[in-house]
């Protein structure tokens, strides 16, 4: 904990060194879902346990454990461009991505896997139930 604190303390410093140029503080968070603050009047602190956003438009609380990114952007807001099902991130969805997420279900090793599309059943986590979810939308075409 203490390491992801420091971790991100040198990341707020260094963004910080460069926020002017962009217009929104982004996180990603451990679902995949973005949210976006306007660096207006910005501040942000935290704590062991959460990060405090204020900005012009008022104030958020995010707690550390559900964040997985932050990072400054000039967009808004956009949906994360996850395609659920698309294992091995080749744009597409297929059979191969069922031999992709068995693979990494028997091995382990997720290089080439992409771990947000392979929750294909949105449970939060990969495992045989999403080979099950993958392979039902392939053959009915509806997740
Ligand atoms: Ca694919
Ligand atoms: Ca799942």
């Amino acid at each position: 904990m203490k390491k992801t604190i420091i971790t991100m303390l040198i990341a707020m410093v260094a963004m910080f060194a460069s926020a002017e140029t962009y217009s929104y503080l982004k996180f990603t968070k451990t679902d995949n879902s973005t949210v976006a603050y306007s660096v207006e009047g910005l501040k942000v602190t935290y704590d062991a346990s959460n990060v405090y956003i204020t900005n012009a438009e008022g104030s958020a609380t995010i707690a550390l454990a559900q964040v997985k990114d932050m990072y400054f952007s000039n967009e808004g807001s956009s949906a994360p461009t996850v395609m659920i099902g698309d294992v091995n991130n080749d744009g597409d969805v297929t059979i191969a991505d069922v031999t992709a997420l068995i693979d990494y279900l028997l091995s382990g090793d997720d290089s080439g896997i992409n771990i947000a599309a392979a929750d294909c059943n949105n449970s939060t986590d990969v495992s045989i139930a999403d080979v099950t979810a993958l392979i039902d939308y392939l053959l009915s075409g509806t997740w």
